[in-house]
């Protein structure tokens, strides 16, 4: 399966200006059980995307969309950070002019990106979408869970940016002090939204990798996840900051996690994630 089916022409990981890769691991995962299948559920529906997007009036595949082979999970959760970690330092995935688009699997598959984008580009920022900070210094027994995602990832980034964010516990807020400073939550950004998206655009550097938790957004937008919460994000908010983001930064790298299909019909959760990388690809085509 591959992202959009294209043509090889346009679907070679030699020349591609996308670079998909599909990481469908689920190990650390808390509640609700599925995100492993989330890759290929998000494959699966990328062909019914349209390929020409409706604000910038292009086609997004005209400069390639390749797909990788999956990393198929490895069996710890520290192992899973190696793998990951060694997969796509041999692929050459960070690179100039090219952006990978990962698709997860659980949040967890986030901090060896981030480590690899910092060993390639100065300074750089993340900016996340989540509903939960993923701040705590370790969840259900281990450093590598997916409620550990953010405190791994701050280890090789310069800034972290959080938007979304409406659930996390006391040793978060304690523990992380001044990084948590840039929680946007849902309530302040129906507030007021062009503060928030100055504060956005202030605090983030140059360099920006942006990781998509699809609990970021309001269940009543995409159900299909482990931890759904209450009062979330627009489809308009969201994609609106993405523009935003990258029309003034430079996008290195990109994430789009914790999509657990619900089966059968209800497609609407990763039918939106294919939708949003699409989003992506067109908002970061010039770059
Ligand atoms: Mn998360």
């Amino acid at each position: 399966m591959s992202f959009f089916s294209l043509p090889k022409e346009l679907s070679d990981p030699a020349t591609a200006k996308f670079l998909v890769q599909p990481i469908p691991y689920e190990g650390t995962v808390s509640f609700l059980k599925g995100t492993i299948k989330g890759p290929d559920a998000i494959l699966a529906v990328s062909d019914q995307v349209e390929h020409f997007d409706e604000e910038l009036l292009f086609d997004m595949t005209r400069r390639g969309v390749a797909t990788l082979p999956s990393i198929l999970p490895a069996d710890s959760p520290e192992a899973e950070f190696d793998r990951i970690y060694q997969v796509v330092r041999e692929r050459n995935l960070f690179q100039l002019g090219r952006i990978p688009i990962f698709l997860g699997g659980e949040h967890s598959i986030t901090p060896p990106l981030v480590k690899i984008a910092a060993e390639v580009y100065d300074q750089i920022s993340v900016l996340q979408f989540d509903a939960h900070a993923d701040l705590r210094d370790s969840y259900t027994g281990t450093r590598y869970s997916h409620g550990s995602a953010m405190r791994r990832s701050i280890e090789y980034a310069s800034n972290l940016v959080q938007v979304g964010i409406r659930s996390f516990s006391e040793e978060e807020v304690r523990d992380c002090g001044d990084r948590v400073k840039n929680f946007i939550t849902p309530t302040l950004l129906v507030k007021d939204y062009s503060f928030c998206l100055d504060q956005i655009l202030h605090k983030l550097t140059k360099q920006v990798y942006i990781t998509i938790d699809i609990d970021a957004f309001d269940p009543s937008f995409a159900p299909g996840t482990g931890t759904p919460e209450p009062g979330g994000l627009s489809w308009r908010e969201v994609t609106d900051i993405l523009r935003h983001v990258s029309e003034s930064k430079n996008v290195i790298g990109i994430d789009i996690v914790e999509v657990a299909p619900l089966g059968g019909n209800n497609v609407i959760t990763e039918f939106m994630a294919a939708r949003l990388a699409g989003k992506l690809m067109a908002y970061n085509f010039n770059k």
